[in-house]
């Protein structure tokens, strides 16, 4: 019989004498969708509205990218909504074991749509003839440096009238909002399951691994690469994700 708590993220549940940075190894592909579902507010609704978003703005004959696949959870929302077969999907991710448990998840996507699943970098895929690029909770992992050059290429790989899902966790400037805000987060993570400790060291491994920006940030950077306009379709606390066009 299946062990129920096989898939259950249980990473940071026991003390450690020290957190080592987050990395996403074979561990933490095996309970990864638990992890997110119970750790971003929101990852549900987000990945059940892409598909909606998806249906309106997908065209035949174009790519659709997931940059930061994962599991291909996104892929699935878009590919079960979508009655055009002529797109490809891209999957991306530069975690072989995401990857690995990728490819079986979109078994079915992959009986009604072209589909290429790629281990790299984000930064070195070259994007072209897209109508819809994905990047949902994955900008933050990139250096900040570098954020502009990706959204500048992926602008410049989209078609006209192709948009950019960009969903993030955010900061904010004022320290009282910055607090409280993190404070419903760490409470949504009680709410999962989650022990004082598990946030706590799973905290402390992400720190310098996810680094989090603000709106005002995100927008000034989608204008400076290229968007003609943007806009922030859903935010639950301190994670939100905006819509941008070419
Ligand atoms: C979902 N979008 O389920 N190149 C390629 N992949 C990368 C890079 C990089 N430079 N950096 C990080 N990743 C998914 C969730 S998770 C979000 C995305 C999170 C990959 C990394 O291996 C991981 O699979 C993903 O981006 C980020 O909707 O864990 O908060």
């Amino acid at each position: 019989m299946p062990d129920p708590e096989a898939n259950k993220d249980q990473v940071y549940a026991d003390p450690r004498a020290q957190v080592a940075a987050f990395a996403f190894d074979a561990r933490v592909a095996d309970v990864f969708d638990d992890m997110i579902r119970r750790s971003v507010p929101g990852y549900g609704m987000t990945l059940s509205l892409l598909g909606i978003i998806a249906q309106h703005y997908a065209k035949p004959n174009t790519r659709i990218y997931d940059l930061g696949c994962s599991l291909g959870a996104g892929i699935a929302s878009m590919g079960a909504k979508l009655q055009t077969p002529e797109v490809t999907f891209v999957g991306v991710d530069n975690s072989q074991p995401m990857l690995d448990r990728c490819r079986p998840h979109l078994a079915d996507i992959q009986q009604q749509h072209c589909l290429e699943l790629l281990c790299q970098d984000i930064q070195q895929t070259p994007i072209e003839n897209a109508s819809i690029v994905v990047l949902n909770f994955t900008l933050q992992f990139i250096p900040k440096a570098e954020r502009l050059a990706l959204l500048a290429r992926i602008r410049e790989g989209l078609v006209p009238g192709g948009i950019l899902v960009l969903s993030e966790k955010i900061l904010f400037d004022d320290p009282q909002i910055q607090a409280d805000l993190t404070t419903l987060h760490h409470d949504f993570k009680r709410a999962q399951g989650y022990s004082d400790l598990e946030i706590a060291q799973k905290r402390a491994a992400i720190e310098n691994v996810l680094i989090p920006e603000t709106i005002d940030a995100h927008e000034s950077r989608l204008s400076a690469a290229g968007f003609a306009r943007d806009e922030i379709w859903l935010q639950c606390f301190n994670f939100a994700s905006f819509l941008a066009f070419k």
